[in-house]
């Protein structure tokens, strides 16, 4: 043997599973989000109240990030900052008011991922009234769209599809991953669902689920909110008294066919009856309608479930899985009862936090946890990385590839700023603004002057501000708010209401 063929034999041992182990350079992503879909009811982050099989694999072959939170817990605002990577009051999509339109000719990182060689698809909600930019293929539900008989707004024109919304949505991931893509290049797929939005309208195949069971209720069911500034009790989005007939299910969604609406009636029906029957009164009216709209979010969720099984089953079978990114996340969290509510706003835990589970083949350690804080405001950079395109400077969150590969830099953030404007409809929640550690969270109400401060060692469920009682902790947390305004170069008193 000639020592030239010995020499090249060694290379190769080394070589070889070095290469094998590297990731592909260019990996597909498949973004899945979800709209107003809490952490604590998927199972991986230790749901007390469902089970959710598909994003708890997505968990145990990836990465958990346990302290993921948006900038601005609202919709179309969570949605605008994901795109652009600058917080609201820099892409100018701070609230879901009627005015206010997404500029779609603003840098997005959609449009960067196209100009670097990606073939880009945005499939289901969308949310920013402007048609989308930077894709080459688009379907998107106008506004928030319907939950049965969906219509779309498409590149191609406009498209209605009878059926269930999350089913549809996912029908049109799967034609486009199956049939329209060009496979001979890397692509970004957004795939984008409604549920589970207010009014919560399970599909078909889950209108059956929990039927003769009750969902545990949460600690804070009956909060008088007590220990809190006089924002949160004057809020309007109580489970006692700010739900409507359609979030209650004692009127049916107006576009049902008749088959879609006999299913319905024989899921509702008996129910409604023995509820008026009953005359419920105090707790017990709160607690009936606990139940009545914990269970259809929570189908809701299992649709998603459901349907992301579908999609992971075909990146399986297709062979694309180990060569594509999948993400999944929410636009913000959600009350399920906690507090006494439903949706979003505050900057407090349930609806601060989003979930975001990562899989990356050959990068992302399986069953690995995250505690670092980190925001939708990273995504932007985030994905510019994993696909080997430039991060431009004027991104205001930071790549979280590092952390992906289990390396969070010694000079990693220690806090995170907040802050939201959307007042006073539709549920009159203050606007407010604040700063969150790993131990403490400040929040300011500029409308009538008031602050709150929780230490989320002592007090996790931040059930008592103790801002009257640590004065020194509050001096230092609003210095951080004064280097994180500076820092991300928020106007002063932006968003209060004259
Ligand atoms: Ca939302």
């Amino acid at each position: 043997m000639s020592r030239h063929f010995l020499a090249v034999l060694a290379v190769c041992a080394v070589a070889l599973p070095l290469r094998a182990a590297d990731p592909p350079k260019r990996p597909n992503v498949l973004f899945i989000f979800t709209d107003d879909h809490a952490s604590h009811a998927i199972s991986a982050y230790g749901s007390k109240i469902n089970q959710t099989p598909n994003l708890d694999r997505i968990a145990k072959e990836g990465m958990l990030f346990e302290n993921c939170f948006c900038t601005n817990s609202i919709c179309g605002p969570s949605r605008a900052v994901i795109l652009t990577g600058k917080h609201s009051h820099l892409n100018g999509f701070p609230d879901n008011k009627g005015s206010t339109v997404f500029d779609g000719t603003q840098q997005t990182f959609p449009k960067l991922l196209q100009a670097a060689g990606y073939q880009t698809a945005m499939l289901g909600k969308w949310h920013l009234k402007s048609d989308p930019t930077g894709f080459d293929r688009w379907a998107v539900l106008h506004d928030q769209g319907t939950y049965y008989q969906p219509a779309f707004k498409t590149n191609a024109g406009p498209l209605k599809v009878e059926g269930y919304t999350t089913d549809i949505i996912t029908d049109l991931a799967l034609d486009w991953l199956k049939k329209e893509r060009d496979p001979n290049k890397p692509f970004l797929l957004m795939y984008q669902h409604k549920a589970p939005h207010r009014e919560w309208a399970p599909g078909p195949n889950q209108l059956g689920l929990y039927r003769d069971k009750d969902i545990p209720e949460p600690a804070t069911l009956f909060d008088d909110w007590a220990g809190h500034a006089s924002p949160s009790k004057n809020q309007e989005m109580t489970i006692e008294r700010h739900m409507n007939d359609r979030d209650l299910k004692f009127v049916a969604p107006n576009n049902l066919t008749p088959a879609q609406k006999k299913l319905w009636d024989e899921a509702y029906a008996k129910e409604n009856e023995a509820f008026k029957a009953a005359n419920l009164q105090g707790k017990d009216l709160v607690r009936w309608k606990y139940q009545r709209y914990i269970k259809d979010y929570l189908r809701c969720v299992a649709g998603v479930d459901d349907n992301v099984g579908r999609v992971l089953k075909y990146l399986d079978d297709s062979g694309l899985a180990k060569d594509t990114v999948v993400i999944y996340s929410s636009d913000q969290g959600f009350y399920l009862g906690d507090r006494g509510w439903y949706d979003k706003r505050w900057m407090y835990e349930e609806s601060l936090r989003m979930p975001f589970l990562v899989r990356w083949p050959g990068v992302v350690k399986a069953g690995s946890v995250n505690k670092d804080l980190v925001q939708n405001l990273d995504f932007a950079s985030t994905f510019l990385e994993m696909a080997g395109a430039k991060v431009p400077d004027d991104l205001q969150g930071k790549s979280l590839v590092p952390l992906l590969k289990g390396q969070t830099p010694a000079d990693w953030r220690k806090s995170i700023y907040y802050h939201y404007v959307e007042y006073p409809q539709p549920h009159r929640v203050a606007p407010h603004w604040g700063v969150r550690t790993a131990t403490h969270k400040l929040m300011y109400f500029p409308l009538t002057d008031e602050w709150e401060l929780f230490d989320l060692v002592k007090d996790p469920g931040e059930r008592t501000s103790v801002y009257a009682s640590a004065p020194e902790t509050a001096k230092e947390l609003k210095a951080e708010i004064g280097r994180l305004q500076a820092l991300y170069k928020v106007p002063e008193r932006y968003g209060v209401p004259k």
